[in-house]
């Protein structure tokens, strides 16, 4: 054999190990690839040498169809289970109570720190054996605790003496699918929605089971499974009979269903003159409509409301507010159980204050008005999920509130499912940030956690990124912005830079040489796209509708905060948002601490330099430069960026197959190609106002102006087929 060929057959072999049971990428991060390693795979199969795993439940069952699942694939060989807990045994896994009582007495300290959905999983003795035990108080808890030891075989930990305690630190991590009934998914990038209405109840596919498994993996336990601009249908009998068919399978992974409910759909669906919410009938009508979804879903667990928004009907339409709505809504769920989650992302179209002011002057007031039951959801950001916002000034304002945290893990604002942008970055900028509104400290994770005002009820949502695309979320590195989602609702203070590895290590390798460097790309991927997109501050910059592209000349849609022009403000003098007392003064929403720092141009972070402030292009940035020559080696840097991104995919080639390494590079071409055309369209636009040259260093523009602003994109994918 000559040389080249030993080269070949020796590369396709490494392509094989690296990655062979995951070609499609519908396994997402539940690859369960074979261990190599001689010692740790001697040592993982002496721990499932012997599994005593009680399997009295369908949540225990699925814990068991999992290890059954992962550990012939991990090992090439079967666990072996005793029907009895037994000496010999090498993994014990049952909850608290069942276990014998010289293994209860010592884990019972441990356990006073975990709560119902949590689970320690510790190698102790067990007559005069050593044993690994995955204990839990509840069913949910012991399936989170065999996904993790699964997880931590894939990513190759040491588990010879494990203690490990951990239990979710929020209640409700939730998945928020924008799914409509005819199967689109607004703002959906990865195909349709995976809820097949049509062949549901009778048709259960196994994408409904495999996505439940994916998402009890990582500890989310509650999908709403309709959009937000809701339609009414989904409440009648019909469509009831396939969520109870979802519910089912979803209630085997810990994972509960809620819908989102139409204001209107007592006069859509019951007839009524109105939807008024103190009208006796209407109450009647939502609490009848609770009975006969509860009737069907006992662990039903409540409604998701875009009420008095961007159209959707709601207690203003009758002359109430947010609180009668909510209320009226959490009365007719309250017995059993049921809860709202009522959205604060409001702005009207007969307010000309600044949008990004109008839900904090709306819902501030109605703080400690709401019931027990009632969760305000609240964007990460003041306006609308952009590539960077400052935290959404309702954290830690609003005191008596649970407030639940609503980030978009689909892409509408950050490149669709083209742009590798790793979005936990974001979410944990946001969760970190201090609100100071109970002293230095009061951290958004704190707030959403309940530890800063001692709220039980606690949430974090995501908009979803899934659909019918073989690899789930259309892009590769996107199930990384779901996983990691995932993981941060269940500990906020997590850090991007472990989600990333650990996300890697379980999809792709365990290799240092590829996490390492993909880390790295992964982690500036987010700055990446805020530099070609959005950089110092600008937001809202998109084009029209469907969001893709940039727009940053348009001036005339039907409101004025719906023009990019509103945002940026862009003229001969110089370019910003003047959101300080000489503005719309959006400052003083938040703590004094921070609106005296956003107030000052030499104390603000540069990050938010013009989502604050209307600068002259003259205007001297920390490094000495004109904001104008700033602004455009930022749009530059951005570009390198993805310049970087590429080069770094294909050092990792070694470690990927052909297909995975060229599907990713390929959408990395887009990406870059993406990145150009916005930093050579926003600049020619704000050049026509600057009049200044572009800096040394900053590409020349393709192409002019006006062809950029003649692009049009009527089939851009995620709208919806008509809007109401
Ligand atoms: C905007 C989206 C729109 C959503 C809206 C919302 O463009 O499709 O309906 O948010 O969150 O960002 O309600």
């Amino acid at each position: 054999m000559n040389l080249n060929k030993l080269l070949f057959l020796l590369y396709f072999s490494i392509c094989l190990n690296a990655n062979s049971q995951n070609l499609d990428g519908y396994k997402l991060w539940l690859n369960y690839d074979k261990i190599e390693d001689p010692q740790l795979a001697s040592d993982y199969s002496n721990l499932v040498r012997s599994i005593y795993l009680s399997n009295s439940s369908d949540i225990l069952k699925n814990a068991q169809n999992e290890l059954g699942r992962a550990i012939p694939r991990l090992l090439e060989k079967n666990g072996s289970y005793t029907a009895t807990i037994q000496p010999e045994n090498t993994l014990i896994i049952e909850l608290f109570e069942k276990l014998p009582s010289d293994l209860r007495l010592q884990l019972e300290n441990d356990f006073r720190t975990t709560n119902d959905e949590g689970f320690l999983i510790k190698t102790i003795s067990y007559k005069s054996n050593p044993v690994t035990v995955i204990s839990a108080k509840k069913d949910i808890g012991i399936l989170y605790g065999v996904f993790r030891l699964l997880h931590l075989m894939q990513t190759h930990q040491k588990l010879t003496t494990i203690d490990l305690i951990d239990s979710p630190k929020v209640k409700l991590r939730m998945l928020d699918h924008w799914d409509n009934l005819d199967r689109t998914v607004e703002r959906g990038y990865a195909g349709f929605s995976l809820w097949n209405w049509q062949k549901l109840p009778g048709y259960i596919d196994q994408r409904y089971i495999d996505y439940a498994r994916a998402n009890a993996s990582i500890g989310i336990n509650a999908t709403v499974l309709t959009n937000v601009n809701a339609n009414a249908l989904i409440l009648n009998p019909m469509y009831l009979d396939k969520v109870e068919a979802l519910a089912t399978i979803f209630r085997s992974y810990g994972i509960q269903v809620y819908l989102t409910a139409r204001f209107s759909a007592p006069i859509e669906l019951g007839n009524l003159k109105t939807a008024d919410p103190l009208d006796p009938d209407v109450q009647n009508w939502w609490k009848n409509k609770a009975a006969e979804i509860y009737k069907r879903i006992p662990d039903f667990g409540g409604f998701l409301v875009k009420a008095n928004s961007e159209g959707q009907p709601g207690p203003q339409n009758y002359g109430r507010n947010h609180v009668d709505g909510a209320n009226m809504m959490a009365t007719a769920l309250e017995p059993y159980g049921g809860i709202v989650i009522w959205r604060a992302f409001v702005y009207s179209e007969h307010d000309d204050t600044d949008r990004a002011k109008q839900a904090y002057d709306e819902f501030l007031p109605y703080d400690g008005k709401f019931m027990d039951n009632v969760l305000v959801q609240v964007k990460n950001g003041p306006i609308d999920f952009q590539p960077r916002e400052p935290f959404h000034p309702l954290f830690g304002a609003m005191k008596q509130t649970p407030l639940v945290i609503e980030f978009q893990i689909t892409q509408e604002y950050l490149g669709f499912s083209t742009h590798l942008v790793f979005l936990p970055k974001l979410f944990e900028e946001v969760l970190d940030a201090d609100t100071f509104q109970k002293g230095k400290g009061s951290t958004v994770s704190k707030v959403i956690d309940g530890s800063l005002y001692g709220n039980t009820l606690t949430g974090m949502a995501g908009v979803a990124n899934i659909g019918t695309d073989l690899n789930w979320t259309g892009h590769p590195f996107a199930q990384a912005n779901w996983y990691g989602f995932g993981r941060l609702a269940w500990n906020p203070y997590l850090s991007a830079e472990t989600i990333a590895e650990e996300w890697l290590k379980a999809t792709y390798s365990s290799e240092k040489a590829f996490v390492e460097p993909l880390k790295k790309m992964m982690i500036t991927s987010r700055e990446a796209v805020v530099n070609y997109m959005t950089p110092l501050g600008l937001h809202h910059i998109f084009d029209t509708g469907h969001h893709y592209g940039p727009g940053p000349w348009v001036d005339d849609l039907g409101r004025p905060d719906w023009n990019p022009v509103y945002y940026h403000n862009a003229d001969y003098n110089g370019i910003g948002f003047d959101r300080t007392p000489t503005g719309s003064n959006a400052t003083e929403q938040y703590a004094k601490e921070l609106e005296t720092i956003y107030n000052d141009t030499r104390k603000i972070p540069e990050k938010y330099l013009l989502w604050f402030h209307h600068l002259p292009w003259d205007y001297k940035l920390k490094n000495g430069i004109d904001l104008w020559d700033g602004l455009a080696l930022k749009y530059q840097e951005g570009v390198n960026q993805v310049k970087d991104m590429i080069t770094t995919w294909k050092n990792a080639k070694p470690y990927l197959t052909e297909g995975q390494f060229k599907e990713i590079n390929m959408l990395l071409q887009i990406q870059l190609k993406e990145a150009e055309w916005w930093r050579d369209a926003c600049l020619l636009y704000f050049q026509t106002f600057s009049q200044r040259p572009l800096p040394k260093g900053v590409d020349k523009p393709a192409h002019t102006l006006a062809y950029y602003r003649s692009l049009k994109f009527p089939f851009a994918p995620g709208i919806r087929p008509q809007w109401d």
